[in-house]
């Protein structure tokens, strides 16, 4: 008989930090009520979520390093909204968020997940954040809860 391990979604006692850009904040602030919404509805305590803000979705993965790196979370959710413009700036903001998460995920084993939102108009934005898309901060809170009790699983 094969052994299966998988994590639950089970919010019960893991501490959580979210990390929420302020750049287009009628959308991240979206993402945040959604990802707290999924602690809360599979049983995450407010008293174990620490939310920070930060300017942008460039600014992200410095102060997910921070969180990861300090051995105080079990979980990380990155919330943030890069919508294209008429510029190439949309790549190396959305590229430097994706590539820096990943990499401080690898490095330090805390899972992190990417709630950042990388749309090519404000529509698909909305539609993501709580309307026909569902809501992408509602789905990262789950996968960080979803990792994080896999890790621990892993570790046991
Ligand atoms: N930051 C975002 O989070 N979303 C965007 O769509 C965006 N655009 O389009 O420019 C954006 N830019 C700011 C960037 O994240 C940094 O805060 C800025 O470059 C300063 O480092």
């Amino acid at each position: 008989m094969s052994k299966i391990i998988e994590g639950k979604k089970d919010a019960r006692g893991l501490k959580i930090g979210i990390i929420v850009s302020r750049y287009n904040h009628f959308i991240t602030e979206k993402l945040l009520d959604g990802a707290m919404d999924g602690l809360k509805s599979h049983g995450g305590d407010d008293e174990n979520v620490t939310v920070v803000r930060v300017p942008g979705a460039f600014e992200i993965p410095l102060v997910a390093d921070r969180l990861a790196g300090s051995g105080r979370y079990d979980g990380l959710v990155c919330l943030g909204a890069v919508i294209r413009g008429d510029t190439p700036h949309f790549d190396y903001v959305a590229g430097e968020a994706a590539k820096g998460l990943g990499q401080i995920a690898a490095q330090t084993g805390v899972p992190v997940a990417f709630g950042v939102l990388t749309c090519n108009t404000l529509e698909q934005a909305i539609d993501r954040a709580g309307a026909k898309g569902g809501n992408k901060g509602f789905d990262a809170a789950m996968t960080a809860v979803e990792m994080a009790d896999l890790m621990r699983r892993l570790r046991e």
